[in-house]
């Protein structure tokens, strides 16, 4: 039987209301004396005495199983203050319901059955997502397992009784795995599988989102472009080349894309102290990015030497974009058709959306990509699954029915991995880990 537990539900700052979640095998009788619990489902106000406090709370009972932990859940309502909250805490380990890790109410709904693993990654996604986009691919998550899991299962269940059955009796009883059939089924399967990865490469990017860092020369149009994607003025823009010495830093989504956009110093030799500490700072801010677009006014006839050379170790990552192209003339000719051409005065970015977008999400809208899976647990089992599949197609025919039956199983086991069916501890810690308090 498991201890009770309590934590915080709400954050430990002066708020409104401060929230407190208490989750046991029989709460009525642990908090009995101290609070007697409403009835199921039923606010009811309860005055609490402790250590000369006093305070007023909404007190809410669910009985289990048909709770979040699926145990007996009661949740206190008090006075938003964090010792009062502290305080309260202490008086019901006193009690015997000790703190909770990070994510241990949820951690027990999925021992319950009362939630899947994916179910509770998706909910740790959902609760930490910072853009409309990320809360809604979230969202997606949490709602239902992805219907192609089942579907594959469904698929492999019966060649797998077959083949264990050609494995059991196949010399006595002459049963035989037709293995032709098989791997023309499991062809199928393959392509649903690297559909699925494919989807889930680009959902990677959604869930937490893209590093992208803006350089170029001075004047090149970096800091008006930060402000127009992150949709606020936060960088000085003037027409002083070196007006930007600190790296500035945005989260913000643009176009459905989730983003963290890198505001840089202009690449120079320069004499000013200061703007030389700003250049400074940048290597470090492009080598992290994923993706460092290299900003070029369209009217210069060519990148600056001396950037080029500042951005020659992140080939691969590096995005011209042909800025300003407002200034241009309809003829002008500077230009090679093929480059990424925008205007952030004009907003005319729609080629930079485009590039973006194939780049990181293969082309796929991000609202195709909703029910995805997402997280690099999840995307490491499926492509296991690809490669157990490839292998089960590779086989020679005829081979030992050992064989096929072993790597079906083996790709048994990774969907339950996939789903948490299995259990296994360690994939639960590292989901978990992840966790905030009292969820
Ligand atoms: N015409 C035009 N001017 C721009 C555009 N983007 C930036 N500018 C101007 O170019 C100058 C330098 O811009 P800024 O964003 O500070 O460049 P940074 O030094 O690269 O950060 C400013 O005077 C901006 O108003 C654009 O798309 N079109
Ligand atoms: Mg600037």
């Amino acid at each position: 039987m498991f201890q009770p537990i309590c934590a915080p539900a709400t954050a430990l700052l002066p708020s409104a209301v401060g929230i407190i979640r208490i989750s046991g095998p029989d709460l009525a009788g642990t908090l009995q004396g101290f609070l007697p619990l409403p009835k199921a489902r039923t606010a009811g106000l309860r005055q609490l005495r402790w250590d000369g406090f006093d305070e007023k709370a909404l007190v809410l009972f669910f009985p289990g199983p048909a709770s979040y932990t699926g145990e007996d859940v009661v949740e206190l309502q008090v006075h938003g203050n964090p010792l009062l909250v502290r305080r309260l805490l202490g008086r019901l380990q006193a009690l015997g319901i000790r703190l909770a890790e990070p994510g241990e109410f949820t951690r027990r709904a999925l021992l319950n059955g009362k939630q899947g693993l994916m179910e509770a990654e998706a909910l740790r996604d959902l609760i930490s997502a910072q853009t409309d986009q990320q809360l809604r691919q979230a969202q997606a998550r949490a709602g239902a397992l992805p219907p192609w899991i089942a579907a594959a299962k469904a698929r492999i269940a019966p060649w797998m009784a077959r083949a264990e059955a050609a494995v059991d009796y196949g010399e006595d009883e002459g049963i035989g795995l037709a293995l032709d059939g098989l791997k023309a089924d499991l062809k199928g399967l393959l392509i649903e599988f690297h559909v699925e990865l494919r989807r889930s490469e680009a959902a990677r990017w959604l869930q937490g989102g893209i590093r992208i860092a803006l350089a170029g020369r001075p004047n090149a149009g970096k800091s008006t472009l930060f402000n127009t994607l992150a949709g606020e003025d936060r960088a000085l823009v003037t027409e002083v080349p070196g007006t930007t010495r600190d790296v500035l830093e945005v989260t913000c989504e643009w176009r459905g894309l989730p983003l963290r956009l890198f505001d840089t110093a202009g690449l120079r030799q320069t004499e000013d102290r200061v703007e030389a500490l700003g250049v400074a700072r940048v290597h470090p801010v492009l080598a992290q990015a994923d993706l460092i677009l290299h900003l070029i006014p369209a009217r210069d006839p060519k990148a600056d030497p001396e950037v080029l050379k500042a951005l020659a170790p992140f080939e691969g990552r590096v995005l011209d974009v042909r800025t300003q192209s407002d200034e241009l003339d309809g003829d002008d000719r500077r230009l090679k058709t093929d480059d990424l051409t925008i205007s952030a005065l004009t907003n005319d970015l729609d080629a930079l959306e485009a590039a973006l977008k194939a780049r990181f999400l293969e082309g796929q809208s991000p609202e195709a990509l909703l029910g995805a899976l997402a997280t690099a647990r999840q995307r490491e089992l499926l492509g296991e699954l690809v490669d157990q599949v490839e292998l089960l197609l590779g086989l020679p025919d005829p081979c030992a029915a050992e064989l096929p039956a072993s790597l079906l199983q083996g790709a048994w086991g990774l969907l339950a991995r996939l789903t948490g069916e299995d259990r296994a501890e360690s994939a639960l810690d590292q989901v978990f880990s992840g966790f905030c308090l009292g969820k």
